[in-house]
């Protein structure tokens, strides 16, 4: 079986909803500490979100604790049910400044440090929560809660991808910013209904003098659908697997005719039972309305930029490269090796 991993979707532009359905350090600050200990708490869905573009934790003690990176479910006794889906994901937003193409990474394959090449994006505010529930009997989120709330758990942070000004890169290797701020706001329920996704919501603004054209949004991730009860985490090559982890692209037509573009994971043999959960990531929508708005999608080998079985599946190595995976999608293969769901 091949691994195949990271997924990651991409549209034409500003303001992007997407949503991690189950089925995925730190950064130079700039007057923001960098928050990672944040985690959507209120579903069954945990998911990181850190205050410099980055998701999930890479399962890293913090404060003496491994917190849930993407996990589901986060509420049970199970252990079975306890499934992860990424180590860390992030934002890409690629974009053309006077005929060069830039893109701008929260994180690439194998970077986890601040001021390392593909760690682009810094902090400029904290992690501010607000809640919708009002009642500290119900849920202690409450302490949390605002009139303005969204869902049950708003996750909001701020951050850019310069420094002092729009051209100053904060010394980070090959890094061409484009000049932009991203708002994000993350919303998450604990609604039986709606507890096994979280909305990603990007406000993206141009701060530079320059006129960005034909900009690109996507969510770079490293999948790895997998539960750490499974075997010792603490044995070498215990905790997970990810040899048969496999992704897809679900293009298939919902009940108002839309495409419905879902990068997903799932492990081929379940683990025993150990995980038997998807991850999905998909777009919900943006300023730009359909049919302008598409999706693409594209996969590579973990940190593999020539892949000799599939040759299209290859690791972009520079922003020329990963702005063409960002507007493009994998070109579809036949033959064996590949296969193609029914509709
Ligand atoms: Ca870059
Ligand atoms: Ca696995
Ligand atoms: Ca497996």
């Amino acid at each position: 079986m091949r691994t195949l991993q990271n997924l990651f979707l991409s549209k034409p532009r500003i303001s992007t909803t997407i949503l991690l359905l189950i089925l995925a350090q730190s950064a130079l600050s700039q007057g923001a500490a960098d928050v990672f200990d944040k985690y959507t708490s209120v579903g069954q869905l945990g998911m990181t979100v850190t205050n410099f573009g980055v998701l999930g934790n890479g399962w890293n003690r913090i404060n003496g604790r491994i917190l849930p990176s993407c996990q589901y479910k986060q509420h049970t006794e199970n252990l079975r049910e306890q499934v992860e889906h990424f180590s860390y994901a992030g934002l890409w937003i690629g974009g053309i400044v006077n005929g060069e193409r830039r893109v701008s990474t929260a994180i690439v394959d194998g970077v986890f440090e601040s001021g390392q090449e593909g760690f682009e994006l810094v902090p400029t505010s904290g992690m501010e929560i607000k809640s919708s529930i009002s009642s500290t009997s119900q849920d202690s989120m409450a302490q949390y809660y605002s009139p303005y709330a969204v869902s049950h758990q708003d996750l909001i942070t701020d951050f850019k991808d310069y420094g002092e000004n729009t051209l100053d890169n904060f010394g980070i290797p090959n890094h061409t910013p484009l000049g932009i701020s991203v708002h994000l706001e993350a919303y998450a329920w604990n609604f039986t209904f709606a507890d096994a996704f979280v909305l990603l919501n990007y406000t993206i603004t141009n701060e530079s003098d320059e006129t960005i054209e034909n900009m690109h949004s996507g969510i770079w991730t490293d999948a790895s659908v997998a539960n750490m009860n499974y075997t010792s985490r603490y044995e070498p090559g215990g905790g997970f697997t990810w040899y048969d982890n496999l992704d897809g692209f679900d293009r298939s037509v919902d009940g108002a005719g839309f495409n419905r573009d879902i990068g997903y994971q799932y492990d081929l043999d379940g683990d025993d039972g150990w995980a038997e959960s998807y991850i999905g990531l998909k777009v919900l929508g943006s300023t730009v309305p359909r049919p302008y708005l598409r999706t693409h999608f594209n996969q590579w080998v973990w940190t593999t930029s020539t892949n000799t079985d599939y040759p299209d599946f290859g690791m972009p190595l520079n922003d020329s490269e990963r702005y063409k995976q960002l507007s493009t999608s994998v070109r579809r293969g036949s033959g064996e090796g590949y296969t193609e769901a029914n509709r």
